[in-house]
């Protein structure tokens, strides 16, 4: 299968992340990227697209910003990595904010994401990445592999947030339609529910949305990923959520993989985006299921056998150990 990477992939590395109160360790690191082309083998850089389909899904206002934050932290006398710690949970709307904190905390919806001098740099290579494959899937191949990271189903089309600058799963989808494809599917599987795709594709019929994850009662985002959030206006039915409990081993997940991917089955897609966590795996060191290695290439199989030339999108996965033979098996699958 055709892998696609871009080094400038590893620059961004934040220092630290907020969690449970105290300031710990970055999860989402660059040894990611190193275990998982270790196990993969040989990859290819892609071209660059440009900024247009990016800007095809996300606003012009955010995309500047996420250029600007570090030279606006900078310039407000402060060190390290940007990181928003207020939040316009009501009546949030444009406007002309003049402190760096008051734009992060615009266009951000946790205090897990920071913004380095880097990150720019490094979504953007993540994005081109998803792009790239997505070219290779709509001339023709079966299937491609974008190694994204960072990662993106947490990134809305004005907000970060979840270790996701650029939703890449959302670009890839949005390349897909441009270029001809008529209805675009997007299984989610990482354990954590992709809020920011779901936003975007929320109220569109051209673009289903079908996550398997951890249940939001209890794990990260909370707020959305419920299963009566099914979609609206032309999306109304374009949304699929099916949370999980914790402990969720394989045939739980299976099944409810089964579920979603009949679903879309009805809706037709002509390509399928795969946003694939391997933070569901069982010693994930953030996450609550348990995945053993070999089953993903079962998970994979299920995938391959609907026959929709597929993009797959690499999301989450924090075991750095495991991580390599994790996406490896799921590649096999393929
Ligand atoms: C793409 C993705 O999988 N994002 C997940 C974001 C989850 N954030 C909430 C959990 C934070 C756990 N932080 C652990 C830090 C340990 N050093
Ligand atoms: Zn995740």
């Amino acid at each position: 299968m055709r892998i696609f990477y871009d080094d400038a992939q590893r620059t961004h590395a934040p220092a630290r992340e907020l969690h449970n109160g105290a300031f710990a360790a970055y999860a989402e690191t660059p040894a990611r990227l190193d275990a998982i082309l270790k196990a993969v083998g040989p990859t290819e850089t892609p071209a660059d697209r440009g900024e247009a389909p990016i800007l095809a899904v996300h606003d012009a206002a955010y995309i500047a910003f996420l250029k600007d934050a570090p030279r606006l932290w900078q310039e407000a006398g402060r060190s390290g990595d940007a990181i928003p710690y207020a939040f316009p949970i009501r009546g949030r709307r444009p406007l002309r904010l003049d402190r760096v904190d008051a734009l992060l905390g615009a266009h951000a919806f946790d205090a897990t994401t920071p913004i380095t001098a880097d990150t720019w740099r490094s979504a953007y290579a993540s994005a081109q990445s998803a792009l790239a494959a997505t070219q290779a899937v709509l001339d023709g191949e079966r299937a491609a592999f974008a190694l994204c990271r960072p990662p993106g189903h947490h990134a809305g089309a004005d907000y970060c947030g979840g270790y996701c600058h650029l939703n890449v799963a959302a670009i890839a989808a949005q390349a897909a339609r441009d270029a001809g494809v008529e209805r675009v599917a997007i299984l989610d599987i990482d354990y954590h529910h992709g809020n920011g795709t779901q936003d975007i594709f929320y109220a569109r019929g051209d673009v289903f949305y079908a996550s398997v994850h951890a249940d939001p009662k209890r794990d990260y985002p909370f707020y959305w990923g419920h299963a009566d959030e099914t979609g609206e206006g032309p999306g109304l039915g374009t949304t699929l959520n099916l949370p999980l409990p914790h402990g969720t081993t394989r045939d739980a997940f299976r099944a409810a993989q089964a579920q979603a991917l009949e679903r879309i089955a009805a809706f037709d897609p002509g390509l399928l985006v795969v946003s694939f966590g391997a933070d569901t795996w069982e010693g994930d060191p953030i996450s609550q299921f348990a995945l053993t290695t070999p089953d993903y290439a079962v998970l994979a199989s299920d995938i391959a056998a609907r026959g929709w030339p597929t993009v797959i999108v690499m999301e989450g996965g924090y075991a750095v150990n495991a991580l390599g033979h994790n996406v490896l098996s799921f590649l096999a699958g393929f």
